[in-house]
């Protein structure tokens, strides 16, 4: 059986984006309902959602796994990706944002652009995914569209275009006009499905204006669209909607929504918008690999062969899944595939799609879709899987350096064993999880994201049923950095006492990257002339520079933020290697290091904090204890929003802390804000 490509055209790869809390599994939920996928609907506080299916989801309320599902509309099928909102696992993010061609942000109608849903935002920006921006909860108290599509305008992109008017406000939010069909939808208290009629007449002046606005924002930005409203003055709705779709393909406007996703209310238009906008596998960009020292690109032809990114493994639970993209090709039950980055050919089980609760078996997946694989033993997230007889390696997503580690022990010494397996399932699964052993104190160490993102991979493993696990006080990462280089460091790396020889010679200088110590980064350029360095010893010096990057003269810490400048050097017409030049790049910059200024960096991050404004005084006092630097505050609905940047070292600990002091009605986000001098006591820790 031949897919055609009219079938690609009516798929949509999509992940829901936003701020912790926003809504986004809310709205994953409706439209599993919405399109009959499921027939009740589950709510995040009753634990009874289909994506938050993780145990550990469900008792804490908030997503921590991106999850896949399958639902259909309008002819259409929609794989949809509902990803977590706090900040610890952005890389679930990131994981999925590769391998997506479209995204919805929601937002809090009551908060607007909240701190995460401009992480996220940037991310999708880096990734070039098409976005449409949903703003939820207008039923709370507080909700105001204008004002959360002003704070879009102001902070994320110029050109939101709004395509509906609210009908009714917080609790009497009931409807919305939909500004591109001139219709009204109203719902009704039962979570019926959308009822549609004409613009009620207390609303046909303001729908017509916002009409217009809208119209004039599209005909400000694109051609065609231009053309038709200066002829006439007016645009009509299928000049509107083409145009609307090419916006956001391109990215130049984005198409803003409301509803409420609690109340069902909004969902259907936010899944035709879906259709209407996003693109198919077939509107994104072919996907870039390398065979070899050969680039190559693969569009989305099921007749292609066969290339797939897996961005997700389940290794707990009944069998071994693996969540892949298909990028080309066709891909059968029983076929084999290739792992590039391990050389290993491994053997398609099942091939399953994830529709909510249930799993259904099919024989193929094709280009452009998202599936789950099943027999699949050593892929990993970010492995490519290929055509035996077509090898290519796609590019693998960017996995985040862990900042915070804290040191396991099985509480039995009998069950060390039993925990480094689980320790190595977890890595397995959560490539932003590292376990390591400390070359000093021989423990082992698990690193992550952030607190709460190592709290869960500890209690994960009880949950698995795995050994009783001690854990020692979390720590942040720390780095080494240059205040002051060096400069016309000579190094000479020598062995000539007989047998093959090794000789090479450098000279090296090493400044700080940037003005302030906190530039993170590693940048190395030769100046060497008359070609007394050949090219390839360059290359070996750098290499063996970023080794000595590794341990820093301070701690052993990694170091960053310098550049290295390769001045002189010279050969050996026998004994001169590359690895020759790597070993003395290695202990030259060593050796460099040793002679520069070098100062201790400690990861730092954004914190917002929302407390009502009797607890200022209190928050302020105990951020400054923190050693936190206040950068703004703002009064927002009768709280307060205080902005600061604090050491990630003294934000252990700070969430039970903020609830204590404002008896349970603050709450606070972070996101990582680099790195900053530390001062010697915290270098002691
Ligand atoms: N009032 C109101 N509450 C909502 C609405 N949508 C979601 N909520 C509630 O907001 C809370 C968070 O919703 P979720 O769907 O879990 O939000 P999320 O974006 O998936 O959160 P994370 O995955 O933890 O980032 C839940 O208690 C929801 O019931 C809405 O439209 N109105
Ligand atoms: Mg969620």
């Amino acid at each position: 059986m031949r897919t055609n490509l009219s079938t690609l055209a009516t798929v949509r790869n999509l992940g829901i984006l936003a701020h912790v809390d926003a809504g986004k599994t809310t709205v994953t939920e409706r439209f599993l309902y919405a399109t009959g996928t499921t027939h009740k609907r589950g709510e995040v506080h009753d634990g009874t959602t289909v994506t938050d299916f993780d145990p550990q989801e469900r008792d804490r309320g908030i997503t921590i796994f991106a999850a896949a599902v399958s639902c259909g509309w309008d002819g259409h099928r929609i794989n949809l990706i509902d990803t977590p909102g706090h900040v610890d696992f952005a890389d679930e993010v990131e994981r999925s944002l590769r391998v997506l061609d479209g995204a919805i942000a929601v937002f809090d109608a009551v908060a607007g652009v909240e701190p995460q849903s401009e992480s996220v935002w940037r991310q999708a920006d880096r990734h070039g995914v098409p976005r449409i921006a949903f703003v939820n909860k207008l039923d709370r108290a507080g909700a105001d569209l204008d004002r959360a599509v002003a704070s879009i305008r102001e902070r994320l992109h110029p050109a939101p275009l709004v395509v509906q008017l609210p009908i009714g406000a917080e609790d009497g939010f009931t409807g919305v006009v939909d500004l591109v069909r001139m219709r009204s939808l109203l719902w009704d208290g039962g979570g019926g499905a959308a009822v549609e009629g004409p613009v009620p007449e207390t609303l046909t002046e303001e729908a017509l204006r916002r009409r217009r606005v809208l119209e004039e924002a599209v005909a400000e930005l694109h051609p065609a669209a231009l053309e038709e409203f200066c002829a006439g003055s007016a645009l009509s709705e299928q000049t509107l909607v083409a145009a609307l779709r090419d916006l956001t393909r391109t990215g130049d406007g984005v198409v803003v929504l409301c509803g409420s996703a609690y109340r069902n209310r909004g969902i259907e238009p936010l899944l035709d918008a879906v259709v209407a906008y996003l693109p198919s596998p077939l509107d994104v960009p072919a996907v870039r690999g390398v065979h070899g020292d050969t680039e190559q690109r693969r569009s989305a032809d099921p007749e292609a062969p066969f290339a797939a990114l897996a961005f997700k493994v389940n290794a707990a639970g009944i069998g071994r899944l693996t969540c892949v993209r298909v990028y080309s090709g066709t891909i059968g039950k029983g076929d084999t595939v290739w792992d590039p980055s391990t050389g290993r050919t491994e053997r398609v089980a099942r091939i399953l799609r994830v529709m909510a609760d249930r799993h259904v078996q099919l024989d193929r997946a094709v280009a452009g879709d998202i599936v789950a694989l099943a027999g699949l033993k050593s892929a990993r997230a970010g492995s490519t899987l290929c055509d035996p007889g077509a090898p290519l390696l796609l590019e693998a997503p960017v996995v985040a350096e862990p900042v915070v580690s804290v040191a396991v022990e099985a509480r039995r010494s009998t069950d060390t064993g039993r925990l480094a397996s689980a320790l190595a399932r977890l890595a397995e699964e959560d490539p932003s999880l590292v376990v390591r052993t400390d070359d000093e104190t021989g423990q082992t160490v698990l690193s992550g994201m952030g607190e709460l993102h190592l709290e869960v991979a500890v209690e994960k493993i009880r949950r698995d049923g795995g050994p009783e696990v001690v854990v020692g006080r979390p720590r942040v990462a720390h780095r080494e950095t240059v205040v002051r280089g060096v400069s016309g460091l000579v190094f000479r790396h020598v062995k000539q006492d007989g047998g093959a020889g090794q000789f090479a010679h450098v000279v090296l200088d090493v400044e700080p990257l940037g003005a302030e110590a906190g530039a993170t980064g590693f940048e190395f350029r030769s100046v060497v002339v008359g070609g007394r360095v050949p090219q390839e010893y360059v290359r070996a010096v750098e290499a063996g520079c970023r080794d000595a990057l590794a341990e820093g003269p301070l701690g052993g810490h990694p170091v960053t933020g310098l550049r290295v400048t390769l001045s002189d050097g010279s050969t050996h017409v026998k004994d001169s290697s590359e690895m020759a030049f790597r070993t003395a790049g290695r202990l030259g910059l060593r050796e460099a290091l040793r002679a520069c200024a070098v100062a201790l960096l400690e990861p730092v991050a954004e914190v917002t904090v929302t407390v009502p404004e009797d607890a200022v005084g209190g928050v302020l006092g105990d951020l400054a204890a923190r050693r936190g630097r206040v950068n703004g505050s703002e009064s927002r609905n009768g709280s307060a929003v205080l902005t600061a940047t604090v050491p990630l070292a003294e934000l252990f600990g700070y969430a039970t802390r903020l609830r204590s002091r404002t008896q349970g009605r603050g709450t606070f986000t972070t996101r990582p804000a680099g790195y900053a001098p530390a001062p010697q006591p915290a270098a002691a820790r």
